[in-house]
């Protein structure tokens, strides 16, 4: 048996002198959870293989005799993923499989483009379908998609799987090794899954519940182990940093004490950035304890500035919580890095400057901002969905939606803004935060780590500015909302 495992980018891979300073031009972090499922994958077929557009062209030549291509779609990458999928399948002799976030949440859509959806998390449902197909035995378990006589078939939710303790072999990957070098590339580990919250614009909840599963401290300590020696040998990476990718490592704290400890006693000595609650903040041990692993930054899911919009999307924070938490993590020696959403119902003229200013006078030391996204499934496309900015998709050849300007562009019609001054928002707050002379303090007066991210995140924002500002005059020249149109408020 032959199986490959792809993923697919919307700007594949191709060498370009940006790939040294921009991460998502031509060149990404390539998908751990496919690599997971690869290594699972691994233990009962030979001739496994995953190959990812983020970091290498896919040899269609070594595809034609495959058994069973896996395809990996985020939201961002599903008409790219759609386009692949449709040519393999006529292509190609193999059985055709979607799975990941997108075709978790979106199954009748993305079963248009292959012979089986698997949803939710594959690590076991995989394997279920290679030993079905192995021998020849039906395919009825639970977690399947597909049409038959135009009719979308579905056998159920499958539970998430407890066991999560499988370390990705990178080597899996064709032409990690050699990419791992590029400082725009970073080194992760995913060591929990789920979270227990509920805010409605999240598609993480949406498709793998609120139950938090957790891999074991050494199983963690050891993937980590593996990622810096792929990484870092044989390579000179300037931002010598790993990424742990959780969602909310903190949810389970008893675990999280656990893991830092494991850490610690492994005498690993690395830097490490993770994503996080405010509510870390408040927790002077768990702070210390990521100071002492070797933790330099949190990277804080605030969101929005006001009481107003945290109410509305059930984000459970206020501002003042947001404020005193990133003092205290600060004390502590820590950085934190803001993860934005713009495009709340009640965000006006003037948003972009407002979080400028909150980012500079709190020394958040670089950001990611988004256009709120509206993904199926999820709370708040079910109240917008009257208000979102959709076109088919030709490149897909199908009426899909275009899925793929949801990488932080306004793909919907604010209450208060009109689309194009949302996108201008956003234009202005990266332009203040990332400003050329706020570059020359920070080559002045930071030093090392910090000093290197701010070089490298002030290019990668005016390359996003530029996208930004490129698709301007489209976005003026949209019709009113359709909804607004019809008289239905916002
Ligand atoms: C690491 C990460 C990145 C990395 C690497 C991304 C990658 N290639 O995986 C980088 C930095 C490149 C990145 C970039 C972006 N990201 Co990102 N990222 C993540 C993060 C934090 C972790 C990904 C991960 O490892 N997950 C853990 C693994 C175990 O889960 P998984 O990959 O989904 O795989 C499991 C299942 O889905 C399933 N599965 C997956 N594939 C397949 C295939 C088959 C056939 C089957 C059966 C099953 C299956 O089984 C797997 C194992 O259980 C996620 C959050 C998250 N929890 O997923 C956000 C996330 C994926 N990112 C997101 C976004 C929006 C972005 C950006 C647009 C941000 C931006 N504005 O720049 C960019 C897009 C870049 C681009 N243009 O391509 C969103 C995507 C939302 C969506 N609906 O798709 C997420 C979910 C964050 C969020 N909270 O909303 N990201
Ligand atoms: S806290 Fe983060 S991961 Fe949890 S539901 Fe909210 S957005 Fe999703």
């Amino acid at each position: 048996m032959k199986l490959r495992f792809i993923e697919p980018a919307n700007q594949p891979y191709h060498p370009d002198i940006r790939n040294l300073f921009v991460y998502d031009q031509y060149i990404r972090t390539p998908s751990n959870g496919l690599l997971t499922l690869a290594t699972i994958a691994k233990q009962y077929v030979e001739d496994t293989r995953m190959y990812s557009e983020s970091i290498s062209r896919i040899p269609l030549k070594d595809l034609l005799d495959s058994d069973i291509i896996f395809l990996s779609l985020f939201t961002f990458n599903a008409n790219r993923g759609y386009a692949l999928a449709n040519f393999l399948r006529k292509h190609t002799r193999a059985l055709i499989v979607l799975g990941g976030l997108h075709p978790t949440l979106c199954p009748g859509e993305a079963a248009r483009h292959c012979h089986y959806v698997l949803t939710g998390e594959g690590d076991e449902s995989i394997v279920d379908l290679i030993l079905a197909v192995r021998d020849r035995r039906p395919l009825d378990f639970p977690g399947l998609a597909f049409y038959r006589d135009g009719k979308l078939i579905t056998t159920g939710k499958r539970r998430p799987p407890e066991n999560i303790d499988v370390i990705p072999d990178r080597n899996l990957l064709w032409n990690f090794k050699k990419m791992a070098g590029h400082n725009t590339i970073w080194p992760q580990v995913h060591a929990s899954r789920g979270c227990p919250h509920h805010c409605d614009y999240c598609a993480l909840v949406a498709a793998f519940g609120r139950g938090v599963r957790t891999r074991s401290p050494e199983n963690v300590v050891e993937d980590i182990r593996q990622a810096i020696v792929f990484f870092d040998q044989g390579h000179h990476r300037l931002a010598k940093v790993l990424w742990i990718t959780d969602d909310n490592f903190f949810a389970n704290r008893p675990w999280a004490i656990q893991v830092l400890k494991a850490i610690i006693a492994s005498g690993l000595h690395y830097q490490f950035t993770i994503q996080a609650r405010f509510e870390v903040g408040f927790d002077d041990e768990m702070l210390d304890l990521l100071k002492e692993a070797g933790f330099i930054e949190l990277a804080m899911g605030i969101e929005f500035l006001e009481d107003e919009s945290f109410q509305a999307y059930h984000k459970e924070s206020t501002y003042r919580q947001i404020l005193r938490s990133v003092r205290n993590i600060k004390r502590h020696g820590l950085r934190v890095r803001g993860l934005f959403i713009m495009g709340a119902d009640s965000h006006t003229k003037g948003v972009g400057k407002r979080l400028a200013r909150f980012v500079i006078q709190n020394d958040i030391s670089g950001v990611l901002i988004q256009s709120m996204y509206f993904i199926p499934g999820t709370p708040v496309y079910e109240t917008h969905k009257g208000r979102l900015i959709c076109s088919g998709s030709k490149s897909a050849g199908t009426s899909a939606p275009d899925w793929s300007r949801c990488v932080g562009k306004v793909v919907h019609y604010p209450a208060l803004l009109s689309p194009a001054d949302l996108q201008k928002e956003i234009i202005a707050a990266s332009s203040a935060i990332y400003s050329p002379p706020r570059l020359m303090k920070a080559l002045i007066f930071k030093r090392g780590i910090d000093r290197t991210l701010f070089l490298g995140e002030f290019f990668w924002q005016r390359w996003v500015r530029q996208e930004l500002k490129k698709e301007l005059p489209w976005l003026s020249s949209l019709p009113d909302c359709p909804e607004s149109q019809k008289g239905v408020s916002a």
